[in-house]
């Protein structure tokens, strides 16, 4: 089987948690490599377009405020794994969406929590399948920000404004 990518973020509790470093030493231990990563204070529309299959959802108000940082930090840390079977490997170290019923040694399992508002804080996401992982690595990175990509790209001429570093 070919080598896969999918798209880890550790969210903003984890962030506040100080989890970062477990996290990736877990994801590390599969054997998994990182080919991107990125701190990204998340838009409306963003966490909107990344979890819009969950739009009709009574709790969507409340989880896209919390990937957008409400209750925590505005900011997540978005990395692109890439290896074999990288999409079930990584799911599998995370462990099930609801931090109460994940096994317990996964990171959900561990450091996972149900809020009085009914939302889960489970630390991480991770892509589903490997359509959504296309469907949320094209969403979150752009192709020159990662170090090797799977998918096709292709060369456009675009006028844009840069930024650079002021010159004293
Ligand atoms: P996953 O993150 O495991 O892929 P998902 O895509 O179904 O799960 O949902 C995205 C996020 O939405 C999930 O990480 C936490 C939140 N969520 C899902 N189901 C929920 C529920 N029944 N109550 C509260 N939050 C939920
Ligand atoms: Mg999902």
């Amino acid at each position: 089987m070919s080598a896969q990518q999918t798209l880890v973020l550790i969210k903003p509790d984890g962030i506040v948690k100080s989890l970062t470093g477990n996290i990736i030493t877990e994801l590390s231990d599969t054997g998994i490599i990182i080919v991107g990563a990125k701190i990204v204070q998340v838009t409306r529309e963003l966490a909107e377009e990344h979890y819009h299959h969950l739009r009709e959802e009574k709790f969507f108000d409340e989880l896209i405020k919390y990937i957008m940082g409400e209750f925590h930090v505005k900011r997540v840390l978005a990395l692109v794994y890439h290896g074999e079977n990288a999409v079930d490997k990584v799911r599998k170290v995370i462990g099930a969406t609801n931090p109460e019923q994940s096994e317990p040694t996964s990171i959900r399992g561990k450091y996972g929590r149900i809020t009085s508002k009914g939302v889960f804080e489970n630390v991480v996401h991770a892509s589903e399948n490997k359509k959504e992982a296309e469907r949320e690595i094209k969403l979150w990175f752009r192709p020159e920000e990662l170090a090797n990509t799977i998918y096709p790209t292709e060369s456009k001429e675009v006028a844009k404004t840069e930024f650079f570093w002021k010159e004293k």
